[in-house]
């Protein structure tokens, strides 16, 4: 690891060992990564005698922030998100709390010293390669106490369930934390056609960790709001049981049946609005009970369906519920909207003939006063006000008129 980050993680761990009150609070985000490290942090605050109350969010929205930041004294901990926003946070707390972010996307630097960003991004390692959140919230809950060893496994989970690989393989920090829960007989690494295979042993024996990721995944997600994250960081702790595998079944039927819904009523063509370069729809709230991670995962599963135009870009709204499992109610009156493209529009987007979706869907974001979190050139995401969907549209049209693209 890198020594300085090494050194940020003890100092801080030396804070909280000697910090007044006895108790966390923890967020973390609602996939394998980020559940993984909800249940790594989880055990590791359990350990230090600490009572911890854990929230999964989807994103960190600054009105929960808002919230959050409302406290004095306490101990707050961010996993597998906020590193970027640490600027924000730093302002939001103000030296009253002592905040600690465990990421591992693009960041920046905190300008509180009570905000304490362990990203290692910041420290020159790369959190699309070398290192996930599950890995970064290892080595810092091994500088908190060694008996954290044991969560290598479950570091290692969340590692391969975020699916970042080097011809196949896992990578640096990623590949340590594979290699340690191996030598703990908790996983073996097996060689593959085109790279490795992560096999965990778990209490039912050996399974696939591409294939309990995906299951984490799930439950996280289709699960967001009837506990799936809190069966999740079970699993990650006690491996899947009966109970856990009923859930799974029940989520991927409510998937299913959703899904084929919306497809449906896209073939009908009622559903889908056309502009110039965009074609866009809104579930409202017909994906509910699943978080609004499903807007994004429905138009990746289908971007290349027929019920779609391969030549304009995909745009789909699911309303964000008033409400954050094991946090309260919030009044969001939000909209997200997940983007997407086809393989055609793909190949344009990549020789340049076509514009990101980072260039044009942050920019209309930002106009109409929505937050953006996770733009990339093929996918995107970002909120607005409900009832500005269609403001939103044209927006990116107008952005898009004014560029070269025909
Ligand atoms: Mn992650």
């Amino acid at each position: 690891m890198v020594q300085a980050l090494r050194e940020a993680m003890r100092a801080t761990a030396a804070d909280i060992a000697k910090w007044p009150r006895r108790r966390v609070r923890l967020f973390h985000h609602n996939d394998s990564d980020g559940l993984t490290s909800g249940a790594i942090l989880t055990r590791a605050f359990g350990r230090a005698g600490f009572e911890v109350r854990r929230s999964c969010l989807e994103k960190p929205y600054p009105k929960v922030l808002a919230r959050v930041f409302e406290e004095e004294g306490e101990l707050i901990v961010f996993a597998d998100f906020a590193g970027r926003i640490a600027p924000m946070i730093s302002e939001l707390n103000a030296g009253r709390n002592l905040t600690i972010i465990l990421d591992h996307h693009k960041a920046s630097p905190a300008t509180d010293p009570m905000v304490r960003n362990l990203d290692p991004e910041l420290f020159g390692l790369k959190g699309d390669r070398d290192i996930t959140a599950s890995t970064t919230c290892y080595l810092f809950a091994c500088q908190m106490d060694s008996a954290n060893r044991d969560l290598a496994p479950v570091a290692a989970l969340g590692a391969v369930g975020d699916g970042f690989f080097v011809d196949g393989r896992l990578a640096s920090e990623n590949r340590r934390v594979a290699e340690e829960a191996a030598r703990r007989g908790a996983l073996r690494i097996v060689e593959s056609g085109d790279g490795e295979d992560y096999i965990l042993e778990t209490p039912r024996g050996p399974v696939r960790c591409a294939e309990l990721g995906a299951y984490l995944d799930t439950l996280g997600g289709a699960g967001y709001y009837r506990s799936g994250p809190d069966m999740g960081v079970r699993v990650c702790l006690e491996g899947a049981d009966e109970a856990s595998d009923e859930m799974l079944r029940e989520l991927e039927a409510t998937q299913q049946r959703v899904f084929q819904d919306q497809i449906r009523r896209l073939r009908q063509g009622g559903d889908l609005h056309k502009t110039a370069h965009i074609q866009w729809f809104q579930v409202g709230e017909r994906f509910s009970p699943m978080g609004v991670k499903m807007i994004g995962v429905f138009c990746e599963m289908y971007r290349n369906a027929d019920f779609f135009d391969p030549a304009r870009f995909i745009a789909g709204f699911q309303v964000i519920p008033n409400h954050i499992p094991g946090f309260g109610d919030i009044r969001f009156d939000e909209v997200k909207i997940s983007m997407r493209v086809s393989d055609r529009l793909q190949a344009d987007i990549q020789s340049g003939r076509a514009p990101g979706l980072d260039t044009f869907l942050p920019e209309a974001t930002g106009r109409l006063g929505g937050f953006s979190d996770a733009c990339h050139s093929l996918t995107a995401a970002t909120t607005v006000a409900i009832g500005k969907e269609a403001a939103l549209i044209a927006e990116m049209e107008k952005i898009l008129r004014q560029s070269s693209y025909p």
